[in-house]
């Protein structure tokens, strides 16, 4: 007589998230990534760099157009600081020395830093 091999039954028991009427059950998980901490590149003015320059540099460095660069700049020059863009730390950190290799290039003391956005 040939043996059998035993059955395992059928569980009674769903795995997780189907119910035991194979209906599917979404659970509510928590959040487990966050969204990168995100930083500012902002420029400072001073009395030296020349507006051109700082227009050029916004629209080479930071993609903007003539306008929205002149804008930035005008601000800046009124205001003291403007932010130019926000990026991932390592973006923004290889922003700033862009920037400053430029002007430094350029004989400008053009200031730029970058600071997280809160
Ligand atoms: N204040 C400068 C000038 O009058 C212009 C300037 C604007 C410089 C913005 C720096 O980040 C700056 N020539």
């Amino acid at each position: 007589m040939a043996t059998q091999n035993p059955r395992k039954p059928p569980s009674p028991v769903a795995p997780p998230g189907v119910g035991s009427d194979d209906s599917v059950v979404l659970e509510r998980r928590t959040q487990r990534i966050k969204p990168p901490q995100m930083f500012q590149v902002v420029l400072l003015n001073d009395d030296f760099t020349p507006m051109e320059f700082v227009v050029h540099v916004i629209q080479e460095f930071f993609s903007k157009d003539r306008e929205t660069a002149t804008q930035i700049m005008l601000k800046i020059h009124l205001e003291g600081k403007g932010i130019c863009g926000v990026y991932t730390r390592d973006v923004a950190s290889t922003k700033v020395d862009q920037v400053l290799q430029t002007a430094r290039l350029a004989g400008h003391p053009l200031q730029c830093l970058s600071e997280p956005v809160e």
